[in-house]
């Protein structure tokens, strides 16, 4: 019956009747707070499972409210920090910020049975990473707003909180900008193998931000440079040494793409691109991507990422770069992300002693593009078989050898697109994986995957009510399906 994930760092059965959400639930928030967009979710939340509409008021008093209180006096320290009572009476969550309300909701929400009873408990909860990420490949394929607001719903229930978006890649440019409007017009029409494109325009991406902010989720948008740019040459020729556009691409071969220092549009785009999309982003941080730039002395390569992460600075914003990028200099504040642990581990370990954050996101454990096993109809290969316990059994502070772990700023699971075409094909490579990467990101170190599979087998009932496909991985005795 009590099968959150990620586990919460207390969670207690008392052993009291259950509350039943009905005709008397509501959500209760002070007045005029800033709580506004989160009562506004909790009630639809709450809605789905009590089938009916859920008012927000605001003045307490009477049984079944949702209580959201901001406040810092007691509970966990953290952000997103939360205690969580339920009684027969209601519930009251706390939290210090809007974010901690709702990773409270979230568990909340995985208490509920489908017919809307709630156990007595009591929790205390804060994550052991502050960033929890999923990285997603919109390039290779294109991943429309309305899919992204089922992704969005699946990372709140995991209490995941940053969408990083791979917005550029040598096949598109998916991101509408203001001073560049060229690029996504001229190459955004495909996705790989000729399937069908997109990109985002502004108001596509202000219904992005909206639906991610209501979810305590923020969005790292990553154009790629200086490789993976085919796209842009494609878009523009003064980029290219013959001045010549390059054609289309919609292969899955990488690293044959490539800006060049030496010509003079170059520096230009660089502090457009990233001009605008620091200026589009209300997060803190823009990835200016940096990987397998196969074709590039160090020098140029330094000198392309510097003046990527400057343009993303002087607009008042962090930078974060691939695992490449701790060649380079990422100002203060930057974070390096970690892929291929095939890698010597000694620019990342001397970028975090020069102070960079790292973030974790290795192939063979978070790679969530990857097969699960051999046969698997989706997804690649390179980084070997990605099962449940692969992505469940690791420990992010010992990824790397002579890594400082207080260098460690989290784990972002990442999911390449090549050969994922659809929403279903998407969530059938994130789940149940997804749920793994979120409680290593989330839980304590000291975790246990034997506790973990049990709790999963329960959690296809959230999955199949949303319509959501999922893998039915044989590392789990799944509950109620035949297949387990
Ligand atoms: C490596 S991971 C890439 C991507 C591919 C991915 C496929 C990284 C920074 N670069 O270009 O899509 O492998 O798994």
């Amino acid at each position: 019956m009590l099968h959150v994930i990620p586990a919460p760092q207390q969670l207690v059965a008392t052993g009291g009747e259950p509350l039943r959400l009905g005709a008397a639930t509501r959500v209760v928030v002070e007045p005029g707070s800033e709580l506004a967009p989160v009562a506004v979710f909790a009630a639809d939340v709450l809605g789905a499972l009590a089938g009916r509409r859920v008012a927000v008021e605001h003045h307490r008093g009477g049984t079944g409210a949702l209580e959201l209180v901001l406040a810092a006096d007691d509970g966990p320290a953290d952000d997103e920090g939360y205690s969580l009572v339920v009684t027969a009476d209601g519930a009251r969550a706390q939290a210090r910020t809007p974010a901690g309300l709702l990773r409270a909701l979230a568990t909340l929400r995985q208490l509920a049975d489908d017919d809307g009873t709630i156990p007595a408990v009591r929790v205390i909860d804060a994550p052991r990473y502050g960033w929890r990420g999923l990285s997603l490949d919109v390039a290779r394929h294109f991943v429309a707003v309305d899919d992204l607001e089922q992704i969005l719903e699946l990372m709140w229930l995991y209490k995941l909180q940053t969408l990083h978006l791979h917005l550029t890649d040598d096949q598109a440019w998916r991101i509408h900008l203001p001073s560049r409007p060229e690029l996504a017009r001229r190459s955004s029409s495909a996705s790989v193998g000729g399937d069908p494109g997109g990109s985002y325009d502004e108001a596509d991406w202000r219904r992005l931000l909206t639906h991610a902010a209501a979810r305590g989720v923020s969005i790292v948008p990553e154009i790629d440079v200086p490789g993976h740019v085919n796209a842009a040459l494609h878009a523009d020729g003064s980029l290219t040494p013959s001045g010549e556009a390059a054609p289309e691409y919609l292969g899955i071969e990488v690293g044959f793409s490539r800006l060049h220092d030496d010509l003079p549009a170059t520096a230009p785009f660089l502090r457009d691109v990233f001009g605008d999309l620091a200026a589009m982003t209300p997060g803190e941080y823009v990835h200016v991507g940096g990987d397998e730039v196969l074709t590039m002395e160090r020098a140029e390569y330094r000198s392309l990422v510097g003046q990527s992460a400057a343009a993303v600075l002087a607009a008042g914003k962090k930078v974060v770069g691939w695992q490449e990028t701790a060649h380079a200099d990422l100002g203060p504040g930057g974070i390096v992300q970690v892929w291929d642990t095939r890698e010597d581990p000694a620019p990342v370990v001397a970028a975090a002693q020069r102070g960079a954050g790292v973030l974790m996101s290795p192939g063979g454990r978070a790679y969530l593009d990857m097969k699960y096993e051999a046969g698997f109809p989706l997804g690649l290969e390179w980084a070997g078989f990605v099962e449940v316990r692969d992505a469940y059994d690791w420990d992010p502070a010992a990824v790397l050898d002579g890594l400082d772990p207080s260098s460690v700023v989290g784990v972002e699971a990442a999911v390449w697109t090549e050969t994922l075409r659809t929403l279903d094909d998407l969530m059938l490579m994130l789940l149940p994986r997804l749920a793994a990467v979120a409680e290593v990101a989330w839980s304590s170190s000291a975790r246990d995957v034997d506790a973990f599979t049990a709790r999963l087998a329960h959690h296809p009932r959230f999955w199949d009510r949303a319509g959501w496909r999922w893998h039915p991985s044989p590392q789990v005795r799944w509950a109620s399906h035949p297949a387990g």
